[in-house]
């Protein structure tokens, strides 16, 4: 007879989940670094119960408790945490995040979708409203009345890559199970959801023993199979302008040396999407930065002009391909080495499923005697010098851009360019919406494999101040830096306070200009005049916003957390501050508060954003918009041509001889 033990639902949850690993090249570490939560009905005295439990009973012992709980603000804030921690730890390491029923748990959906879309993985642990339906309609419950089964927690679906409802005690071994292989398979992972009714959290039941022995999930490295490896070098052999786009999967997969190497052998160029920025590091003579929307003018020119087009552990975002304007040589061709199939496909690429690093490393030795030639090397030193020149003018503004600014304010590249300069190559730059992620895009400086986290599959704000708890937690030998716009820290300054209550020494860059710097100069482009962009008073007599700056003092905000807060009003003070709270040990968080003028742009990266613009209307602004978006749709690719040239004299078909 198998040998049992008597838990609550929860409480085998939180057992289990504590005797959880992963492994990946022989390195073993805890799959959850922890668990943040929130409490409420649904979750205190289940989920709670048991981590309480958990915590106690390691405590009692002389232990660590192996999965140790934290208390956040706010439940999306919480899962980007998680998030940003699972990204900084190469996805070989989370959290578990457990929400009260509805609010609670709903508030968790956008942090799903960031993690899912990001290809990161997170556990949540939704609650939900009775199994039983005893007590029904509960508080907070949605009762729709055309299905009985429903809850809120349905809108996790969508944004998950496993969804699981536990009804039953019983049900629960496998779903945990299932949890556990999607959240480490490199392919598959996201966003894990498993939705816990109140009533079946708090209930007992007989578990086999073995449900919570000590379990390591292997994360994989698939080789590729040679003959794609051969396929694709064939095709590469064919270029004579080839170029790589390096995505995240190149970091997530470890394969930055592997590339190093691949480049020095080939001479091929690369340019990089936000997740794959610093896959190649600043200094790099193959390193052409930024690719797409928000590039390098280096990268875009050669990506004009590149006849086979190289994506590693790249999901093709619209930013990466300028809406697919970027590759616009006739007839380019894609090679996709990717460990999903489903990114693999993309713009009808050769499909090289694999690891990034086994899939580059087989792939240089494949290309054995490949070169290109020295002419097209000579054009990559020329056009990164140029766009390294910009950068420089950028960091370190003329007296004619600095003159004109206002009393107090600096500009966005001078406070880039200053932290750049200021910071440890291994420290961390984190932004993820505004006008920062492209301008950290183009201008920053990489210089250690893990020194660069823009999240911009979801681009969404308030993600700054919560990931920052995360990157520190996985690496206290880092500071992070988080570049955060003032609409950012509005929607989401509530993890400071966790910041505070942990002692966690993260550095937040405030940067205010009192409104949508980025979304205002996209709405002035696309014809719509910048409407509802300022944070600016509506005057009497007046329907705009349009009055004086509002008398916000975010400073003072964070300040009222607990913060310690610098304010700065010129370069030198923003030096001096980046120099203090660099120096500040056991600090907890640090603001630094700088005022930047909105309408000093970054270089241009000659490249578009496909945002669809009005093809009727009564305003001139927008008519003139609607001419330029018909030039630029003009440029648009199908990215359709197939990659491998005939292979009917060297294949044969099913079909027989034709
Ligand atoms: C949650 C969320 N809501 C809306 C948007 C759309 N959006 C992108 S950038 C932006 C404005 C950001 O303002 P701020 O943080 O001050 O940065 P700035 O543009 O001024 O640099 C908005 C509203 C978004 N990305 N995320
Ligand atoms: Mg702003």
């Amino acid at each position: 007879m198998t040998d049992t033990i008597r838990l609550t639902v929860a409480q085998a949850t939180v057992e289990f989940l504590a005797a959880q690993w992963s492994e990946r090249d022989g390195e073993r570490q805890r799959l959850f670094a922890g668990c943040f939560g929130i409490f409420g009905h649904g979750n205190v005295a289940g989920v709670g119960q048991a981590l309480l439990q958990h915590e106690t009973q390691a405590l009692d012992a002389g232990r660590t408790p192996g999965l140790p709980y934290v208390l956040a603000r706010n439940e999306q804030a919480m899962v980007h945490t998680s998030v940003a921690y699972a990204r900084q730890r190469d996805r070989l390491q989370t959290w578990v995040c457990t929400a009260s029923v509805g609010p609670g748990s709903s508030n968790m959906v956008t942090g799903a979708a960031l993690a899912t879309i990001n290809r990161l993985p997170v556990l949540l642990l939704a609650s939900d409203t009775f199994a039983t339906r005893r007590s029904a309609p509960v508080l907070q419950e949605l009762e729709a009345p055309y299905a009985g089964d429903m809850t809120v927690n349905d809108a996790f679906r969508p944004v998950s890559r496993y969804f699981d409802r536990i009804w039953r005690a019983e049900q629960l071994p496998a779903a945990l199970l299932s949890a556990m292989r999607v959240l480490t398979d490199p392919a598959e992972t996201g966003a894990v959801t498993l939705a816990l009714p109140q009533d079946v959290q708090a209930e007992a039941h007989d578990w086999p023993v073995e449900l919570f022995a000590d379990r390591t999930w292997h994360v994989a490295r698939p080789p590729a199979e040679h003959a794609r490896i051969a396929a694709a070098a064939s095709v590469i052999r064919s270029a004579r302008r080839p170029m790589i786009v390096a995505g995240g999967g190149v970091h997530y997969s470890g394969a930055e040396q592997a590339l190093a190497a691949f480049c020095e052998a080939t001479g091929i160029p690369v340019g990089e999407s936000q997740a794959g920025k610093g896959s190649l590091l600043h200094g790099h003579p193959q390193e052409m930065g930024a690719v797409g929307s928000t590039g390098t003018t280096a990268a875009n020119a050669l990506a004009r002009q590149a006849d086979v087009v190289i994506g590693v552990g790249t999901r093709w975002s619209d930013f990466t391909t300028a809406s697919r304007t970027v590759f616009a040589a006739e007839g380019v061709r894609f090679v996709n080495l990717n460990i999903a199939g489903f990114d693999a496909g993309k713009h009808a690429g050769l499909s090289v499923v694999a690891d990034a690093r086994e899939a580059l490393t087989a792939l240089t030795g494949e290309l054995a005697g490949y070169r290109v030639d020295e002419s097209y090397l000579a054009e990559q030193a020329r056009l990164w010098q140029e766009w390294d020149a910009e950068v420089e003018a950028a960091y370190h503004p003329p007296a004619s851009v600095t003159d004109r600014l206002a009393e107090g304010l600096l500009t966005q590249g001078a406070v880039l360019g200053c932290i750049n300069e200021m910071s440890d190559p291994r420290d961390v730059v984190l932004c993820a919406a505004g006008s920062m992620p492209g301008d950290l895009h183009k201008l920053w400086r990489v210089r250690d494999r893990k020194g660069y986290h823009v999240e911009y599959g979801y681009s969404c704000m308030g993600y700054e101040v919560p990931a920052s708890l995360g990157i520190r937690l996985a690496d206290e030998s880092r500071d992070v830096f988080a570049m955060v716009g003032d609409g950012g820290y509005l929607m989401m300054p509530t993890e400071l306070v966790t910041a505070v209550q942990e002692h966690i020494k993260v550095i937040v860059v405030l940067v205010q200009n009192h409104g949508f710097h980025s979304i205002g100069s996209l709405s002035e482009e696309l014809g719509s005049q910048r409407f509802g962009t300022k944070y600016r008073y509506r005057d009497a007599g007046s329907h705009r916003l349009d009055g004086d700056v509002l008398p916000v003092d975010l400073a003072a905000n964070a300040r009222s957390l607990g913060v310690h807060v610098i304010e700065v009003t010129s370069p030198g003070e923003l030096e001096k501050a980046v120099r203090m709270a660099k120096e500040a040990q056991d600090s907890g968080p640090i603001v630094i508060h700088v005022n930047t003028d909105p309408l000093v742009y970054a270089p241009d990266s000659e490249a578009w954003w496909d945002v669809p613009v009005s093809q009727v209307a009564a305003l001139d602004s927008t008519n003139d918009a609607y001419d330029r978006y018909l030039g630029h749709q003009a440029g648009q690719r199908p990215l359709l041509a197939p990659a491998e040239v005939s292979t009917s004299s060297t294949a044969r078909t099913t079909e027989g001889e034709q």
